[in-house]
């Protein structure tokens, strides 16, 4: 069996390939050749590396570990895996050599000013972020920022092949690098390659969409495992590869490949919910200085009855605005007091130079300011607005510190936020409002859910969780704990690591035992995609329901929506 026929890259040189072989790379420049194995075990390739240069007075530069769950997460696996990490430094311009720094070998992958605006700020959050997400914000389309996607996922892939060793696991993260898998199997095929998407993955009616829908599906095509937020993302996926005439079954693509005994290999796609670390978090949470914090917090507040809390990036994702006008028209009904009540709303600077993200700005601050000026007394805000990034610790004393965090996001992959507040709740005070459009509140099934685009619902939910009894609060905080205790981040990647350390690169996923043989399509494949399949299904496709085929016991697996004794 032929592979997919994709028709290329778009105007882009595909890389050469090295025949049956494992060996090295090309470069950019076809005179640079450099044959031959990387030395580590263990590849992490993600958009942004895990620390931020920092520039120090007198003119040097240090990195610092930038904070988050996927660096936390990771760490360790890295430090015992040698690990290396491949990304961008966040700044335009020559990359710095490889270095060492927190266990890991870094390796930064440059990016010149033109390629951050049209692989980064154009294709990746210009394009992909706003389609993935439901369409919130009309994507923009550009065939250059697509060119430049190509390009600069094929420099990822290079610098993830040198430093492979042979027969390594390389795990690549999110959707701005969905062609890394194609491009490094064409090269290694040696390599054992998993692809985490840290957002949705949108149903097939708005993906398809994309102009580049068939290159990307051949991209993530080539892992052996892909893992989504919840078994809806990885429904979503397959229904896609069905709708372009690639058969599936029980949560595997079967895709031609011709370095594969049996001239085809299957991809397994499944659920693999992202968590926090939640130990950590508690820790932070319970010191004496944290907690010495929040009770300060509140005294500058003015002591009020009631503390609501909103901590995001500043992205139309998060739903906002939504929440600012539900706030608001509870202030305008006096079923939340004022002035008792206040609304801390921390807003992360987020891809400032992307247009859609200023005019967000634009009118979240003058909502903020319409509010204030209605509601606001003198020192006394009914809503402040902090554009601003915090310290952990400060985040921890803020999460103590308020009665309701509010999570109103119009989608969203998982929300860490959410987890973060379960987390740091020791005390099991508190509660969390949390939209059903989170990958998190399959989880969280105990929180206060609410449909954000419902804004009496929304309304109705939020004096619900300021006004239930304590006891009812802690019994719901109670099991939220429970769940991110016993799925914390940690979890998560050694669930995702362990999964793909399963797949068997010599089984052939149609074979006589029928474990996992191709079922027929279930949905008629477009007719201009029949081919990512190698071949035309169209014959034996018959219109039907999606059949939803990612394996239920993905979800019992990690044990999405189960309650977890404790
Ligand atoms: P994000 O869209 O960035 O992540 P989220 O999951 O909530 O959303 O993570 C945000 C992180 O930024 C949290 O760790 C939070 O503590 C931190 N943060 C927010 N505001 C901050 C502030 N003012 N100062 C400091 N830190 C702040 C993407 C997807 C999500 C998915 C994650 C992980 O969009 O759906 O959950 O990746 O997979």
């Amino acid at each position: 069996m032929s592979r997919p026929s994709l028709g290329g890259y778009g105007r882009v040189r595909r890389p050469n390939r090295v025949g049956g072989r494992a060996g090295g790379v090309e470069g950019d420049d076809p005179t640079v050749s450099e044959p031959g194995f990387g030395a580590y075990d263990l590849v992490v390739v993600a958009n942004r590396l895990p620390v931020d240069r920092k520039e120090e007075p007198g003119g040097s530069t240090s990195w610092q570990p930038s904070p988050g769950g996927l660096v936390a997460a990771l760490e360790p696996i890295m430090r015992r895996h040698e690990g290396a990490w491949v990304g961008w430094t966040g700044a335009p311009g020559e990359a710095p050599e490889p270095f060492d720094a927190q266990g890991m070998h870094l390796v930064p992958v440059p990016l010149s000013e033109e390629e951050v605006e049209l692989y980064y700020e154009g294709m990746s959050n210009g394009t992909l972020w706003p389609l993935y997400h439901d369409v919130i914000v009309q994507p923009s389309f550009h065939r250059q920022w697509w060119d430049s996607y190509v390009r600069v996922n094929w420099r990822f892939a290079q610098a993830a092949a040198r430093q492979a060793a042979r027969g390594a696991t390389v795990w690549v993260q999110d959707y701005q690098l969905q062609l890394v898998p194609r491009m490094l199997r064409d090269v290694r095929p040696d390599l054992r390659i998993g692809f985490f998407n840290h957002i949705p993955f949108p149903p097939y009616e708005i993906y398809s969409q994309l102009p580049w829908r068939r290159q990307v599906l051949d991209g993530l095509m080539g892992a052996d495992l892909l893992g989504f937020q919840r078994p809806a993302d990885a429904n979503n996926f397959l229904r896609a590869c069905r709708r372009c005439g690639l058969p599936t079954r029980r949560g595997e693509v079967v895709v031609p490949d011709e370095h594969s005994p049996h001239g085809r290999r299957a991809v397994r796609a499944a659920a693999f919910p992202i968590s926090v670390d939640t130990a950590a978090l508690d820790e932070i949470a319970r010191r004496p200085e944290v907690a010495e914090r929040a009770r300060e917090i509140r005294r500058e507040l003015g002591d009020p009855d009631v503390v609501l809390l909103g901590v995001d990036r500043l992205d139309y994702t998060k739903g906002i605005l939504h929440r600012l006008k539900a706030v608001a028209e509870l202030y305008d009904d006096e079923r939340l007091p004022l002035p008792g009540t206040v609304f801390v709303q921390v807003a992360t600077p987020s891809r400032e130079r992307v247009e859609s993200y200023q005019a967000l700005r634009d009118e979240v601050e003058v909502t903020v300011g319409r509010i204030n000026g209605v509601h606001g007394q003198l020192g006394k805000p009914a809503v402040h607005y902090l554009h601003q990034s915090f310290p952990r610790d400060e985040l921890a004393a803020l999460y103590l510190a308020a009665d309701v965090l509010l999570v109103t996001a119009l989608r969203d992959g998982m929300n860490l936020v959410a987890k973060e507040y379960v987390a740091s709740r020791f005390d099991e005070g508190g509660a969390l409002v949390l939209s059903e459009f989170t990958g998190a509140s399959i989880e969280l099934t105990q929180a206060y859910l609410i449909n954000p685009h419902d804004i009496d619902g929304l309304k109705n939910q939020l004096v619900n969780a300021v006004r239930d009894a304590p006891r009812e609060r802690s019994r719901r905080m109670r099991a939220m704990r429970r769940r991110v205790w016993q799925h914390d981040v940690g979890r998560w990647a050694q669930d995702f690591l362990q999964a793909l350390e399963r797949v068997r690169p010599g089984d052939d996923p149609g074979g006589e035992d029928g474990a996992s043989a191709p079922e027929e399509a279930s949905e008629p494949a477009s007719p201009e995609l029949v081919a990512v399949g190698g071949r035309d299904r169209r014959s034996t496709d018959h219109p039907g329901s999606d059949r939803g085929d990612v394996d239920v016991r993905d979800a019992d697996v990690r044990g999405v929506g189960q309650p977890v004794p404790r």
